[in-house]
């Protein structure tokens, strides 16, 4: 064979065995083409040097030499495709790719500040020995009202100061019979109503009152709702009651102060106040449970006694937090949000 036609043999080699490790996508890829261009028996390589056999004599020491470069520029070329692959490179990834740096981050979701207060205030309570009852916001006039000794002409029944449903069409004369609830202090009757004494519950949700919204009001707000009957239970067990809660949630020791109110379902009836960071504020209506509300859902007012409570909870989370405005809850803006 003439050492031209070898050397060229030589050449092609090389460029194909180049193209053909850096074109592989992957290890199996790569062992393909090793074995067609390294492979110890059938080889190309090793064909080559087997054609070596037939170089005149006196051309053989530079076949011989050009053969030993050519084997170890194709032995090079795998080399480096092998590390390519082994550090993560595929056949089509760019080269500027960093594994190493740090992903794009997920925003990751929170709980809304009230629904936080919400697991809060039931924690706090459930330390205290009070389980959580619930009740539906949609809710009859028995449950919102009469039980709760709250008779048809009381004001707190005008059309003004509810979200009634379903009145449209029924006639004047006809009374609205469902409401949206404008208290959680229906959970109370729909709790006594199916269970005996000794009752200690906690009730938490959505009210609706057609109030303007401003800094403190808004017509959808939520309650807590506290009810405990028993033998003998008194009003200093309600205040020792609501100043644990206060002293848990805001943290240091609150005092607590009653000031006289009315509310039909409480005899005697009270807004609670707590002092804190030099201030008194209001906590929410509180009382005695009134014999008649007992005795409309079966329970006698000989034998048990009891208190309730209704506290605001936006009001509690704003103190707490030192929001200003009850609307920021509402507003759905993530950067208020967020803080919590
Ligand atoms: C009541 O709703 C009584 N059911 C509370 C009660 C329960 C008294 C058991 C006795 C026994 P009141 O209307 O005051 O009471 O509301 C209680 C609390 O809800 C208020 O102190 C206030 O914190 C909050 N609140 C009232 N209206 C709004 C409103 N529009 N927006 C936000 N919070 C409100």
């Amino acid at each position: 064979m003439a050492l031209q036609e070898f050397l060229q043999e030589l050449d092609q080699l090389v460029t194909e065995a180049k193209s053909s490790f850096s074109d592989a996508a992957d290890m199996d890829a790569l062992e393909a083409s090793r074995i067609e261009f390294l492979g110890a028996k059938n080889g190309r390589l090793k064909s080559a040097q087997k054609m070596m056999g037939g170089i005149d004599k006196p051309d053989k020491p530079e076949a011989g030499k050009t053969f030993n470069a050519t084997k170890q520029a194709i032995e090079a070329a795998f080399e480096e495709a092998s590390e390519r692959l082994a550090s993560g490179g595929g056949g089509d990834v760019d080269s500027t790719f960093d594994a190493s740096l740090p992903g794009s981050a997920f925003r990751i979701g929170r709980l809304h500040p009230i629904t936080q207060t919400i697991e809060e205030l039931k924690d706090i309570m459930g330390r205290l020995g009070f389980s959580v009852a619930d009740g539906p916001e949609i809710e009859d006039i028995r449950h919102n009202f009469e039980a709760l000794n709250i008779p048809n002409e009381h004001p707190a029944r005008d059309p003004l100061d509810n979200f009634y449903l379903a009145t449209a069409g029924l006639g004047d004369d006809v009374l609205p019979q469902w409401l949206m609830r404008s208290q959680t202090s229906t959970v109370q009757i729909r709790v006594m109503e199916t269970t005996p004494p000794p009752v200690r519950i906690i009730s938490l949700g959505r009210v609706y009152r057609p109030d303007t919204a401003d800094a403190t009001h808004y017509p959808m707000f939520h309650q807590m709702e506290g009810l405990w009957i028993d033998e003998n239970v008194t009003m200093s067990d309600l205040k020792t009651v609501l100043r644990l809660f206060a002293t848990s949630y805001l943290g240091g020791d609150v005092s607590i102060r009653f000031r006289p109110s009315f509310f039909p379902f409480t005899e005697p009836s009270v807004e609670a106040d707590y002092y804190w960071n030099d201030q008194w504020i209001e906590f929410g209506g509180a009382g005695m449970v009134d014999p008649n509300v007992l005795k409309e859902v079966g329970y006698d007012p000989e034998e048990v006694t009891g208190f309730a409570f209704g506290l605001g909870v936006e009001r509690l989370c704003m103190r707490r937090h030192g929001v200003t405005d009850i609307r920021e809850f509402y507003k759905n803006d993530v950067r208020f949000l967020e803080q919590f």
